[in-house]
């Protein structure tokens, strides 16, 4: 899939819980404005073949015809009915399982299956520690000077197409995203947390490549329908 797409150009997308409900109607008045280029199915608490299943038929569904992807958490829970991966790779990951461990399983495992041309790896640095992906990862919190470095490595060592910068459930700090996308050459740069109205949807479009918009979908959906009508 991921060859076969223009993703780099994709500006706003819309990530799904499989583990939080949603109504079908809202779910089409969201993902069919013209402004979301794509929706991605991941969380990280109670993700299960079951409930994924559930999610990506009920989008599937609407009719929903651009990219749905899913972002991996479990293996267990890997869909066959999307149309590529995002794999995270966590760079402040205290622990060895979220940077490598789990995909050397995955790949002793199930590696002659995988269609490699369908996973994307996505370099995370995960800078709210409240938040379920950095408790569940037990992140370290990184200062500026370590997100710069993070940088510097998936641009110049690791050479990964993409780095994510997430806040999952919090405003980051727009000054440490330009700081980055300032140092960028080519790594494309994904921007997620609290995203929660118009300004702030403007704001992170403005620097980041690619912003993603979580939780707003179940806590205001009528109001997100909203930010994305008028979102250019
Ligand atoms: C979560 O980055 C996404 O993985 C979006 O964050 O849920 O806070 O919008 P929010």
């Amino acid at each position: 899939m991921w060859q076969d797409i223009n993703w780099r150009d994709w500006r706003l997308l819309i990530k799904l819980d499989p583990d939080k409900r949603i109504n079908a109607r809202l779910l089409e008045q969201i993902v069919f404005q013209p402004v979301v280029d794509g929706v991605i199915v991941g969380g990280t608490q109670n993700i299960t073949k079951g409930n994924t299943e559930d999610l990506v038929n009920i989008i599937r569904d609407t009719g929903y015809s651009r990219p749905l992807v899913q972002e991996i958490s479990q293996m267990e829970a890997i869909s066959t009915d999307v149309d590529g991966y995002l794999l995270p790779v966590v760079l402040n990951t205290a622990n060895r399982d979220w940077f490598i461990g789990k995909h050397l399983e995955a790949v002793k495992k199930f590696g002659h299956l995988i269609d490699w041309s369908q996973i994307l790896p996505e370099a995370y640095v995960i800078c709210n520690p409240q938040c379920a992906a950095a408790q569940l990862t037990q992140t370290i919190s990184p200062s500026f000077a370590d997100l710069e470095a993070y940088f510097t490595l998936v641009e110049e060592v690791y050479r990964l197409p993409l780095f994510y910068l997430e806040y999952s459930g919090i405003y980051g700090n727009v000054e440490w995203l330009k700081g980055i996308k300032e140092r960028r050459l080519k790594t494309h740069i994904f921007y997620g947390g609290g995203i929660k109205n118009l300004t702030q949807a403007v704001e992170m479009m403005d620097i980041a490549d690619t912003i993603v918009l979580g939780n707003v979908v179940y806590e205001n959906p009528n109001g997100l329908v909203q930010i994305l009508k008028n979102l250019k």
